[in-house]
């Protein structure tokens, strides 16, 4: 049988597998996306909206529908957001939330302080098999102390659904000050519609573009100890990464990325999706 862990590295297999073909094309457009993106970010500089400190302006005309999903109605899009074209970013938004400053420094400190004894005995790796992350080390988690435990719940509460069956293990995924995560489209086979992650250490700028079109993308700023909820569309149409420290820019500000930990909850796969 399958461990978790041996399911996400087929999960890795399986995704990067499928888009094979489109990687080489891709990964040679990405060697300049970065230039091209910031070049878009300027063109469409009128369609980005800046809103509330709590993310959706006051506003917005925003339904939340069910966990973790939001129905943006109107073109006033979350300050967390950025992209190509606002009905790209409109997608994403009622796609995806985050959830700013949803650990304070005490509930980070206290994931840290767990996993941080096992982690510090790992090497940072940087020629993972499939090449799909640079600097990381990693570990799935069944147990958590109670504290933990305690805001592990909180984050189900607000990204599943109430008795929707989780992967068991908690990804811990550590990137070094120099790591990144490459563009890549999750499989449903493996995990579910919901990506739940918190984002520990530093800020980072997760980036989605639309598979085949990438110049259909969105950058999302996932602030030091925020939430991000990620579903459906955004998790299926469209490759998402983790930008590198160097490429970390947001709305035109340079944003300092350091060692980032993230804690990622997946609900299970669907019946169909799974055989
Ligand atoms: O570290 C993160 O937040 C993103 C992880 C990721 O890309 C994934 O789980 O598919």
């Amino acid at each position: 049988m399958f461990s978790t862990r041996c399911i996400w590295r087929c999960y890795n297999i399986y995704a990067f597998s499928m888009q094979r073909n489109n990687l080489i094309r891709l990964r040679l457009i990405l060697q300049n996306n970065y230039k091209l993106c910031r070049a878009l970010t300027l063109n469409f500089d009128k369609e980005r909206v800046k809103t509330s400190s709590d993310s959706i302006s006051s506003s917005l005309s925003v339904t939340r529908i069910s966990n973790g999903v939001t129905n943006v109605t109107n073109n006033k899009l979350p300050c967390y957001l950025e992209g190509s074209f606002s009905e790209i970013v409109a997608t994403i938004a009622n796609n995806m939330v985050v959830y700013e400053d949803f650990l304070n420094e005490e509930e980070e400190k206290n994931i840290i302080d767990e996993i941080e004894p096992y982690m510090k005995n790992l090497r940072y790796e940087y020629d993972h098999w499939d090449d799909a992350i640079h600097g990381y080390r990693e570990t799935e988690k069944l147990k958590w102390n109670k504290k933990n435990e305690v805001t592990l719940q909180r984050v189900k509460q607000v990204a599943f659904t109430r008795n929707e069956p989780l992967l068991k293990h908690v990804h811990v995924l550590d990137l070094a000050e120099d790591g990144y995560i490459k563009p890549h489209v999750d499989s449903i086979r493996f995990c579910g519609d919901t990506i739940a992650g918190l984002c520990l250490l530093s800020d980072a700028v997760m980036k989605l573009a639309e598979e085949g079109h990438i110049e259909n993308w969105v950058n999302v700023m996932l602030k030091r100890r925020s939430l991000y909820v990620m579903k459906n569309v955004a998790r299926y149409k469209y490759t998402h990464e983790i930008l590198r420290k160097k490429e970390s820019v947001f709305k035109g500000e340079i944003i300092h990325r350091h060692r980032r930990i993230s804690v990622i909850l997946r609900n299970e796969p669907s019946g169909e999706s799974a055989s």
